[in-house]
């Protein structure tokens, strides 16, 4: 049987599914760049630039182990823009009569496929996306029964099952988590190592130019470009990180220094999320330098957790969920996002920091995104869906099984708290404490009322006022409503006031 066999974008591990038995000779290897794709939100210039050279970098190498790749670029004449017309083209072109493909990442495009053997009445097989350790099978067996859906327990099955960190069928060091020791705020004498930078050759300089030219208006910068393009590129970005910045990964997890974007974190979801890289590979380099003495417990377990933890956790969820996922909204947030969060024009200076970040290098760390850029827009009440379209279309690491339920699950709580146990709600004490924005912000943290007061200070609280019928009765906040009925009838007034005014003032001029 003549098969073709589609890669998709996040798809280029040369272990995937959808190779396995491949008859060189006989099948062909699809690989598309699709206008569709590139457009459906418009993505930050450099997350295409990164997935169109990285997926002509592995076409090459496919075609270098003897695959017959076809392989349609952006420009060319005949593409016509979408997966399933070149599809289409591909298979007269080919004259095959089987599809083969992995499980894609996306809801979307999964519909999509499954349309296929009707539309183009040819066979598909839809095979099992293994690069994840717990498949979306696996996780509803897990999921099923449970009142409360909690990381932490997933994780300890993870652990568990993959043998990661175990000494005699328990945690090793005692604990299952070491978070506690993971917050750290910033201090002036840290030494954080220069991030990874990769050369441009011809295949990235060529993507560059087209990048330039079909998507000027999209946001963010093009240049300059240093992702790894490759496995082996990406691999040597892996190992420097667990080199140089592994061992202080945990103590500084949490913490935002200005100008310093890449901190102590590891710069490898790009890779992992395309398939350069495969999350056992990183876990077992994470413990192999704590075997040997190299990263102490804290960091290695931290990096782990993130890994077959959240990562796993939030792919299971969305297969679960999906497609109502998309649309929930628990606190029926109405407002429009506003435009700081593409021209980082305001006066905040922890948003205006994490904006030039996310545009500079479509990357922002954990604490930029979850507890400035997401705990602004929760507060704020932004509409989950452009908050949302947002994370997607600004970080080179985002597809949607993976933003989706960390922006709707665990930042903006608008999945009623299936996700996390409350909302990661916070002042602008938390700001101050772990990052150094607050000494050149024009507002000042300690400040709770007034026109120079810290914005996030009061819309901490109007959040809460705004949404007590549906927070009052979480334990993990209901200590809150304490504190507020405390406050005096001018404090509460004022934290209305204030909060008014700001949301009004968001959208007609710097603030
Ligand atoms: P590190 O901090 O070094 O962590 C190591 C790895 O762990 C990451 O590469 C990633 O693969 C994994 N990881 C860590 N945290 C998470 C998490 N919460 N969920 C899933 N995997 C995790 N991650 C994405 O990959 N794509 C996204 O689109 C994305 N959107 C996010 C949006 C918001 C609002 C928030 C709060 C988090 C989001 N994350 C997303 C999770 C996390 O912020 C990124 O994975 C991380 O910042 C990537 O940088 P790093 O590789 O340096 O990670
Ligand atoms: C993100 C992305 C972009 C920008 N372009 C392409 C593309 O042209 N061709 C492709 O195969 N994949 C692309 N991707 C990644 C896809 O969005 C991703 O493969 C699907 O959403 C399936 O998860
Ligand atoms: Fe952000 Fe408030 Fe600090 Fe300014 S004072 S940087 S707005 S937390």
């Amino acid at each position: 049987m003549k098969t073709l066999r589609l890669i998709l974008g996040d798809q280029l591990s040369h272990d995937i599914s959808s190779l396995k038995d491949c008859n060189k000779t006989e099948d062909t290897i699809l690989m598309c760049e699709v206008w569709n794709e590139a457009t459906y939100v418009k993505h930050h210039k450099k997350k295409i630039a990164f997935l169109f050279s990285a997926m002509r970098h592995f076409a090459k190498e496919l075609k270098e182990n003897g695959y017959k790749v076809l392989y349609t670029k952006l420009e060319d004449e005949q593409n016509t823009g979408f997966f399933r017309s070149e599809i289409t083209r591909a298979i007269k072109q080919q004259k095959v009569d089987h599809i083969v493909v992995t499980h894609p990442g996306e809801y979307r495009v999964l519909e999509d496929i499954k349309g296929w053997a009707t539309n183009l009445k040819i066979s598909v097989e839809i095979r099992t996306d293994d690069r994840f350790l717990c498949s979306p099978e696996d996780f509803a067996l897990w999921a099923k029964g449970r009142k409360q859906l909690r990381m932490e327990y997933f994780y300890r099955e993870m652990r568990k099952k993959y043998n990661v960190l175990m000494k005699d069928n328990e945690p090793m060091g005692g604990d299952w988590n070491y978070d506690s020791k993971n917050r750290k705020p910033p201090n002036n004498d840290l030494v954080i190592p220069e991030p990874y930078c990769n050369e441009i050759d011809e295949i990235t300089r060529e993507v560059m130019s087209l990048v330039a030219r079909h998507f000027p208006d999209h946001f963010g910068d093009l240049e300059p470009f240093y992702f790894a393009v490759t496995r082996q590129q990406a691999l040597q970005t892996l190992n420097l990180f667990i080199e140089q910045r592994l061992p202080n990964f945990g103590d500084y997890q949490d913490a935002m220094i200005e100008g310093e974007p890449w901190m102590y974190h590891s710069h490898i979801s790009f890779y992992l999320n395309c398939g350069l890289l495969l999350p056992l590979e990183c876990v077992k380099a994470a413990e192999k330098a704590y075997q040997h003495g190299k990263a102490p417990l804290n960091a290695v377990e931290g990096f782990i957790r993130q890994i077959i933890g959240w990562r796993e956790y939030v792919h299971g969820i969305y297969w679960l969920e999906m497609p109502e996922y998309a649309k929930k909204n628990f606190f029926n947030a109405k407002h429009n996002l506003p435009d700081f969060y593409w021209t980082a024009d305001t006066k905040m200076n922890c948003l205006h920091q994490c904006v030039l970040d996310t545009r500079k290098n479509a990357y922002a760390h954990h604490i930029q995104r979850l507890m400035v850029l997401g705990n602004f827009a929760l507060i704020a009440g932004i509409d989950p869906v452009q908050v949302n379209e947002w994370f997607l279309i600004v970080y080179a690491d985002a597809h949607e099984w993976v933003e989706l339920p960390n922006v709707s699950g665990m930042t903006l709580f608008a999945d009623g708290g299936h996700l996390a146990s409350k909302p990661y709600a916070a002042g602008g004490n938390y700001i101050n404490k772990m990052s150094d924005y607050c000494k050149n912000c024009n507002y000042k943290v300690t400040k709770k009322n007034g026109e120079d007061a810290c914005p996030f200070n009061y819309l901490y609280w109007d959040f809460l006022v705004r949404n007590r019928n549906k927070l009052e009765s979480n334990h993990r906040i209901a200590m809150m409503y304490k504190v507020y009925e405390r406050m005096g009838e001018d404090k509460k007034q004022g934290i209305s006031n204030d909060s008014k005014h700001f949301l009004k003032s968001m959208y007609d001029k710097k603030s």
